[in-house]
């Protein structure tokens, strides 16, 4: 797919001067800045990857959100509200972020709202126990470092830095997502069953998470040729597959894939894909939980009306006062 796609367009001879000259600057390794000149494909395929990061930390926030009040103890109520406002800063660090490239937020909330713009696949699925809080953050936030580690050398400075921050906060949901894992997966049998029902219902969408596989992955190609991604989806997939597998043992769970195998010849676990009719199913919309998900944001966003209509109000109000003060 990348040589193809490379192949292709050095056969159009599409690229402007201006296109090489960046492409330069992309392989020296230099940071693109806002106001700095970029092709206009590079920064629509900023704002949608950028945009779609930051509605999966927005919707992203629901599923665990769902279970702050059924916390079984205070500190793990403390522990899970922090998480999840964490969720709320990532949306706004990547929101600014898109808003460098020319995009208003309205605009992305628009887009979030009307189905034009994609938030993450796992967020579909429903939390149904206590277990799947320790499941989400140590396999969905596992996932999501997974893939926002390079994405720190990602070639956009406003990009690359707010992942520096997401990165380290991520790195705390994971372990606290574990930390549950270890707690249920030590406890009564019963206990230990949630734990293992929670692996079960969340290992592929975890999977899944990554992207479809490299030969349905319609812009790899050109994100890894200007570095908005540094590694493919499949590889990404593997690196989360390697490092899980031994959590799981650790914690006396089993991943639920019989064709699972450590393959010495490949120094990698041989793996079964996620099923990939329902991986696009989900991003269609038909999810378990897409309508619900949606409704949810869509009933935020009319309910706060009334707080950024105040807000705009008295801003102009502001405004005009200073202007008289002159
Ligand atoms: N879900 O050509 P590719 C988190 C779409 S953060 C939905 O391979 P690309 C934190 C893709 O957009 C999780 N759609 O696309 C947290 C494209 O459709 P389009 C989010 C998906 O962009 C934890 C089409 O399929 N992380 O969880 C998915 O090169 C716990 C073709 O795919 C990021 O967004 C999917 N899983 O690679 C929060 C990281 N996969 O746009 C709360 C940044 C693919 O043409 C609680 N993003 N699609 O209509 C990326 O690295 C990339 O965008 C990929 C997809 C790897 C997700």
């Amino acid at each position: 797919m990348y040589a193809q796609m490379v192949k292709s367009e050095a056969a159009d001879g599409e690229q402007t001067p201006e296109d090489r000259a960046f492409q330069a600057r992309i392989d020296r390794g230099e940071k693109i800045e806002p106001k700095d000149w970029m092709p206009e494909g590079y920064r629509k395929t900023l704002i949608r990857q950028i945009g779609q990061h930051a509605h999966s930390e927005i919707v992203g926030q629901l599923p665990e959100g769902n279970w702050i009040t059924r916390a079984p103890t205070l500190e793990r109520k403390q522990i899970l509200l922090a998480k999840v406002q964490d969720e709320a800063g990532h949306g706004l660090y990547l929101y600014s972020a898109a808003e460098t490239l020319g995009v208003s937020r309205d605009e992305l909330f628009e887009k979030l709202h009307s189905g034009a713009m994609k938030y993450s696949s796992i967020f579909n699925y429903p939390t149904l126990t206590w277990a799947d809080m320790g499941a989400i953050g140590w396999l969905v936030d596992g996932a999501a470092i997974m893939n926002q580690v390079p994405l720190q050398r990602t070639s956009y400075g406003p990009y690359s830095r707010a992942m520096i921050r997401i990165c380290k906060e991520e790195s705390f949901h994971q372990r606290q997502g574990y930390s549950i894992m270890m707690k249920m997966a030590g406890g009564t049998p019963e206990q230990k069953e949630m734990a293992q029902d929670a692996l079960n219902r969340f290992w592929y969408p975890s999977l899944m998470m990554f992207g479809p596989s490299d030969k349905d992955s319609v812009h790899s190609a050109q994100s890894m040729a200007w570095k908005i991604k540094i590694n493919t989806n499949d590889e990404l997939r593997q690196k989360f597959v390697d490092e899980t597998v031994p959590q799981a043992e650790y914690l006396g769970l089993t991943v639920p894939d019989p064709d699972l195998a450590w393959n010495a010849g490949r120094g990698h676990y041989d793996f079964t894909e996620p099923d990939w009719t329902e991986f696009f199913d989900v991003l269609k919309g038909n999810g378990p939980c897409n309508e619900e998900r949606l409704g949810a944001r869509v009933k935020a966003w009319e309910d706060g009306a009334w707080f950024r209509e105040g807000l705009s109000a008295h801003a102009e109000k502001a405004a005009a006062r200073r202007l008289a003060a002159e």
